[in-house]
């Protein structure tokens, strides 16, 4: 074996310059003495070397730049939270990559807040609310991150600044740190982002996270697999009590407020309390043995903040006392690990050019009715039957 090979002499240069500072009489010497043998292929050599030690570069400095956000994020810069969060809602795999880094570096110091869910029809007053309930926490000496969560994708620039009017005190206070839901994308990509930016949202010091759901049907469900407390707001009055809330969501509450209990509309607000009261008794019992309560409020008025605050603590304060506190975010893990593995087989799967192929020829036995969808997808996926 020729030892001053074109190989070796790349492998070398290439060590010089990315690690070895002072080899540079060594690498004189090989350059001497192959300068022959090199003389064909010197130019696409020195160019791949050149591609080799530009992608050192790229990725030395990602490292750099991952490191330095997340040391910014520690020291609770807003900044550098929102340029984090941008990166983990971009799609530019470049930014993806740092995005990961810097979950990374965060993971370490999340996990030491109280995470909520606020739901209810469009109007309920989620906003207004949590520009209230967000301004009084803050009294109480909490820094409160608000996300939002939105699957419609379709959401106006009018209704994103209409939130962000609503939550005027909010965003300008330095203990509150509010992001816009992310844009257009699949409800399992913004359940990921939003999840991610939590994790980013604690390391940064904020110990409550409020996030609201802006899009209706499913992101109830979603918002209430990755929170600690879930908030169902309600109206008193709009005709049938269960208003376009499926009891299923209701059922997912840890508490019911009826709001816009205001004005004329306090005795509706009372009576709608003391149904839901009754209702949610004959609700299957909680695993937790926790009853859902039911309050009041006016989020516009201020009024009935502090008992929802006192309905927080007191279930967190008992969850913690049982030891399910931990053990209910364990499990939304391990869901959230089971829901990454199914999305991205499910991705792979598709994006394979041989299945796409032979989902064709399969598509066309289904529909000529020669193999059942079952059949089909057993031997989409190999599955061998006994
Ligand atoms: N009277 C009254 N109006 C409210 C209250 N909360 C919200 N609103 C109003 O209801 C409308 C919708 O509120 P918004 O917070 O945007 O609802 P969201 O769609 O659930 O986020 C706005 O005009 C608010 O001013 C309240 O407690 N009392
Ligand atoms: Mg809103």
């Amino acid at each position: 074996m020729n030892f001053f090979s074109d190989q070796a002499l790349s492998i070398n240069r290439l060590q010089k310059e990315a690690f070895f500072p002072f080899g540079h009489k060594l690498h004189c010497l090989y350059l001497k003495q192959t300068e022959p043998l090199m003389s064909a292929t010197s130019d696409a050599q020195s160019q791949s070397n050149k591609k080799a030690l530009e992608r050192i570069r790229k990725k030395r400095k990602k490292k750099l730049e991952a490191a330095e956000l997340v040391d910014r994020i520690k020291a609770g810069d807003a900044t550098a939270l929102s340029e984090a969060i941008t990166l983990i809602e971009s799609t530019h795999i470049t930014h993806q990559h740092i995005a990961q880094d810097v979950i990374s570096g965060c993971i370490q110091n999340a996990g030491k807040s109280v995470r909520l869910g606020i739901t209810g029809v469009p109007g309920v007053g989620k906003s207004t609310f949590i520009e209230s309930f967000g301004l009084h926490l803050i009294d109480k000496g909490h820094r409160v991150a608000v996300l939002a969560i939105d699957p419609t994708s379709q959401r106006s620039k009018g209704s994103i600044l209409g939130d962000k009017t609503r939550m005027h005190g909010l965003t300008q206070h330095k203990d509150a740190f509010v992001r816009p839901s992310p844009a257009a994308d699949a409800l399992g990509g913004v359940a990921r982002k939003t999840r991610e930016s939590i994790v980013l949202c604690e390391a940064a010091g904020f110990d409550t996270i409020i996030i609201e759901t802006v899009g209706v049907g499913q992101s109830e469900t979603v918002v209430h697999s990755m929170v600690d407390f879930f908030l169902l707001l309600m109206l008193a009055g709009a005709g049938d009590e269960l208003q376009g809330i499926k009891r299923g969501i209701m059922e997912m509450a840890d508490a019911i407020a009826i709001n816009k209990a205001d004005g004329d509309n306090v005795k509706a607000a009372q009576k709608a309390s003391r149904e839901y009261k009754n209702a949610v008794h004959l609700f299957p019992p909680n695993s937790s043995g926790w009853v859902p309560k039911v309050l009041t409020c006016s989020a516009l008025k201020k009024d009935g903040l502090p008992e929802i605050l006192d309905t927080i603590e007191n279930y967190t304060e008992e969850m913690k006392s049982q030891g399910l506190f931990v053990k209910k975010r364990q499990k939304q893990d391990i869901n959230w690990m089971h829901d990454t593995i199914v999305s991205e087989l499910k991705r792979n799967f598709y994006n394979n050019p041989d299945s796409k192929s032979k989902m064709l020829q399969l598509e066309a036995r289904v529909k000529s009715g020669e193999i059942t969808p079952f059949m089909a997808a057993h031997e989409a996926l190999d599955i061998k039957d006994d």
